[in-house]
């Protein structure tokens, strides 16, 4: 039988960086066309501050393998692009019967999933918030502080990440601002027969 390695790195519990970083994954405003529900404003900020840093996620390089995990920190900045809280574009994955564990490191966050039939679930995650994902659940994670909000996520090697599919129907519900209160309203772009 052939053996892996065993390692470890350090996860800083302040900021939710992983070291020795390896991969980071950097999305900016311009890797988000089209992903929040106002596109002009995503543009007018683009082109009056330039391309913002939405989040950044820490990988660890591992074998994508059934019988492995991957594991990896998700840092979102905080903000909005319109009255939309920073977001991450959110994913099935590829095996949709792959589940996975969010670990909540700083700052507030919110976990939405969706389900292939529509049904959507929402958990407001923070410090020490340990958020399953279910198999077969779409997810996507918001900040909804002020505060860089971070979390640790561990999913099946083989899970693998299907963007697609949810870039075409989008989440049925989205996480926006009013009276300063994060709130989940009917997404208007969510096209559930596409
Ligand atoms: C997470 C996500 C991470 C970034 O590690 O990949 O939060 O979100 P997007 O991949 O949707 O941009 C995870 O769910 N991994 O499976
Ligand atoms: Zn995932």
């Amino acid at each position: 039988m052939q053996t892996f390695e065993s390692f470890s790195k350090q996860l800083d519990l302040q900021t939710g960086v992983l070291e020795p970083v390896e991969c980071v994954i950097q999305r900016r405003l311009s890797d988000m066309r089209n992903i929040y529900i106002d596109e002009e404003a995503r543009e007018r900020i683009e082109r009056e501050e330039g391309d913002r840093l939405i989040y950044e996620v820490f990988v660890t390089k591992l074998p994508e393998k059934e019988g492995h995990l991957s594991y990896g920190t998700t840092i979102i900045y905080p903000g909005c692009v319109g009255e939309e809280f920073h977001i991450t574009k959110g994913h099935f994955h590829k095996l949709r019967n792959r589940a996975e564990v969010y670990i909540g490191i700083s700052g507030e966050g919110c976990l939405i999933m969706q389900s292939e039939d529509g049904s959507f679930r929402s958990l407001k995650m923070k410090r020490g918030t340990v958020a399953y994902v279910p198999p077969n659940w779409a997810h996507r994670t918001g900040n909804i502080g002020n505060e860089p909000f971070s979390f640790f996520a561990i999913w099946p090697g083989d899970a693998g990440h299907d963007y697609g599919a949810i870039e075409r129907s989008s989440f049925a519900k989205v996480l926006v601002v009013r009276g300063g209160q994060a709130v989940l309203i009917d997404n208007p772009k969510y096209a559930q027969d596409k």
